[in-house]
């Protein structure tokens, strides 16, 4: 029997095209009566190559994957705004800083760099931070991390670093980790990338969402204003929601419960309507201090304490649009550090000088050819001209005659010109010198700043660097990598090198590497480089999971629920079953998550409010104990609501809790959220 298109062989039929529903048709726009079948003489018939609608659907199909980016290849895309606080007129003639009050749309890519565009997003890794500008003078790109320095100096190293930190090439793993021989290999090798090294075992590289972390330009730039003078800049963004990250076993079991943890987050804020906000901010200087600076401000491997140049706050950006379709703009969008408007212009540094190459390279592979700029992302949104033509995939076709310039055509015939009065100049730097391969004796510091990071950290967060290094190091099976990079730690901080090396059982302390500048052991503490020192005083934007039972007590439910509404926090109901649960009073509440799909890692903050019947039933489900005891060993908040003795029992909670753990009475709920604020009970882990 054969089947026709509107029945699904179960009876049920589909809806058919008329009204406001499009009728089906192929990609040359005719009308398809059958989008079951193929196309066969007989029912048991060959297929026939005539078959145009069958053959045009999966030639498309075929064709639709693109090559990933080599880096960065997991990201997540956003629209939204940015807004200029001041007229920054007398340092730049950038038209997007001459108007406060001023909006300009921008397009914000998050991304994980090693892993592939399937890994998942809490890898220990730099998180990229890139925003496109669509100014009225052209697009302008800072293309950042979340991370202020970089793992090398000279662009010439990119291909290597990036070969040793992907998957092994000849048995293809590790995927989207650094926890291997090839990684610690070349970063050993590589004095230079130690400052990094400091940042990456930090928690930065474990950000809890997007929505709190830093970004950074990591280079050095020029503002160049109206009488063309120049200033050096280095960008930051600063996000509203303050920083926070996760814990390194946090990381690992998020990533299984939810491999989209931070697109998820992302999503979910917006939809909420809770809109991230970072604050642009510049740290200005000039010759003068770069020439007295204790390092070269060309260098990537530095950056300049906000104590040295304060960081002056100068706009803000609003992300509050998801893509409409997450090919089409997260996936095709191409930033380039090529891309700066008049008013911006590059410096020397060396990093910078070749990603300008790279970017543009990449994507005209990645995407197809030369005419990317003309998909809807990546096109300007100002007026643009020029005599550029044909290519794959052309779309801006102008009409007329002049293709070439000069022309005599004359008036609008003749095509658009060049404009000295609006168009982007160099900035005239002076420039001569041998024509070599050489690296700056200016550059020759790499243990200073590494040095300077690491004695910022509170305890905990210097904690975590050194497991983070054991860790990391551990998973290397090669000993006299482990020394070698062991061997740099003393140059860092004696007693980390001491916890690390211990950490590792490494039989006697490695001689320390020969620095090749002597180490300033005397620069200041910078407070700024922390996490925790710069941690928000609000439970803003956070999540509580709480964890009900049938039985559960209405007026804790809800007291708990307008407390986290009043502080602007979302709840999500975890039960035994998806179905939800009855309440003492009888009320049906539908559950957010089954407990099995919901482990506490997912929530800043647990909530139990449950009847000793419910704690009894959950007691006996090991995925609702681990709720707890995972909680109690991430040192999160703890409210415990009802008679939950069975449950906090089995889930290991200390009998008596301690201060980041509290019984929940009818009028605790908003003091619970307040406590809440500090994110986490440190107090436990010592
Ligand atoms: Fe990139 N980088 N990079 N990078 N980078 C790319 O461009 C490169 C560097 C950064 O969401 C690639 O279109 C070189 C520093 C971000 O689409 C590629 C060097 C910083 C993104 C490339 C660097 C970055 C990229 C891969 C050393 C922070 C993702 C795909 C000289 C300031 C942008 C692509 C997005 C992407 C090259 C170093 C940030 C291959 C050669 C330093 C955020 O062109």
């Amino acid at each position: 029997m054969t089947r026709s298109s509107n029945d699904n062989g179960n009876g049920e039929t589909h809806q058919q095209s008329g009204g406001d529903v499009p009728d089906l048709t192929t990609a040359q726009g005719i009308p398809v009566s059958d989008n079951q079948n193929t196309l066969r003489p007989g029912p048991r018939g060959p297929a026939l190559l005539e078959d145009f609608v069958m053959r045009e659907k999966i030639f498309h199909f075929d064709h639709e994957r693109i090559p990933e980016r080599v880096v960065h290849a997991r990201g997540y895309g956003l629209h939204g705004h940015f807004e200029l606080y001041e007229t920054l007129s007398d340092l730049s003639a950038a038209d997007i800083f001459q108007r406060p009050g001023e909006k300009t749309p921008v397009f914000v890519r998050f991304s994980t760099v090693a892993g592939n565009k399937g890994s998942a997003d809490l890898a220990r890794d730099v998180r990229g931070f890139a925003v496109k500008f669509y100014t009225q003078d052209g697009n302008w790109d800072l293309v950042g991390n979340n991370i202020p320095v970089f793992f090398i100096q000279d662009a010439i190293k990119f291909p290597d670093l990036i070969h040793a930190a992907k998957p092994e090439p000849d048995r293809g793993f590790p995927q989207a980790q650094t926890a291997h021989d090839n990684f610690w290999d070349f970063m050993s090798l590589m004095p230079e990338s130690m400052h990094m090294a400091m940042w990456i075992m930090s928690d930065r590289t474990i950000p809890r969402s997007f929505r709190f972390m830093e970004g950074f330009g990591v280079h050095t730039f020029r503002l160049v204003n109206a009488e063309g003078q120049s200033h050096y800049v280095k960008f930051h963004w600063k996000p509203k929601q303050g920083l926070q990250s996760v814990l390194w076993d946090e990381a690992v079991k998020v990533n299984g419960a939810d491999p989209d943890f931070h697109r998820r987050d992302m999503w979910n804020a917006i939809e909420a309507g809770d809109y991230p906000e970072w604050e642009l901010g510049i740290q200005v200087f000039d010759d003068e201090f770069a020439d007295n600076f204790e390092f070269d401000v060309l260098d990537p491997t530095k950056i300049i304490p906000e104590e040295q140049v304060p960081v002056r706050i100068i706009g803000k950006m609003t992300l509050n649009r998801l893509v409409d379709n997450f090919f089409a703009e997260t996936e095709q969008v191409a930033f380039c550090t090529q891309n700066i408007v008049p008013g911006i212009d590059f410096t020397n540094d060396p990093l910078l000088q070749g990603r300008n190459f790279s970017y543009l390279d990449t994507q005209t592979k990645r995407l197809g050819g030369p005419n990317f700029t003309h998909i809807p992302i990546n096109a300007p949104k100002c007026p643009f001209h020029n005599f550029q033509q044909d290519g794959h995939m052309a779309m801006h076709n102008p009409k007329g005659r002049a293709n070439y310039e000069p022309n005599s055509w004359g008036g609008a015939q003749g095509g658009p010109r060049e404009t000295p009065r609006r168009g982007f100049r160099s900035y005239p730097e002076q420039v001569q010198g041998e024509k070599r391969r050489l690296r700056p004796e200016s550059f020759a510091d790499h243990y200073s700043q590494a040095r300077q990071f690491y004695l910022s950290q509170t305890e905990v967060e210097q904690a975590h660097i050194a497991d983070a290094l054991v860790f990391e190091l551990s998973k290397v099976k090669t000993v006299a990598i482990r020394e070698r990079m062991v061997s740099h730690l003393p140059n860092i901080d004696e007693d980390l090198a001491k916890k690390v090396c211990e950490g590792l059982g490494l039989a006697k302390m490695p001689q320390a590497a020969e620095p090749a500048h002597p180490v300033n052991r005397n620069l200041s503490v910078s407070d700024k480089l922390s996490i925790l020192k710069n941690a928000p005083d609000s439970f803003k934007g956070r999540k509580i999971g709480l964890l009900l039972s049938d039985g559960a007590d209405d007026a804790l439910i809800e007291a708990l629920m307008s407390a986290a509404k009043a502080e602007g926090a979302m709840v999500e109901v975890v039960a035994p079953r998806v179905g939800g649960v009855t309440t003492a009073g009888g009320k049906a509440i539908e559950a957010d998550e089954k407990i099995d799909g919901a482990p506490s890692v997912l929530y800043d903050a647990v909530a139990v409010i449950v009847s000793a019947e419910g704690a009894e039933k959950l007691a006996a489900i090991p995925q609702a104990r681990q709720f707890l005891s995972d909680a109690y060993a991430h040192y999160k908040f703890i409210a415990l609501g009802g008679e939950p003795d069975a449950l906090a029992r089995a889930g290991g909670l200390p009998e008596g809790g301690d201060g980041g753990i509290l019984a929940l009475g009818g009028t605790d709920a908003g003091a619970f959220v307040a406590q809440c604020r500090a994110l986490r009970f440190w107090d436990r882990a010592s």
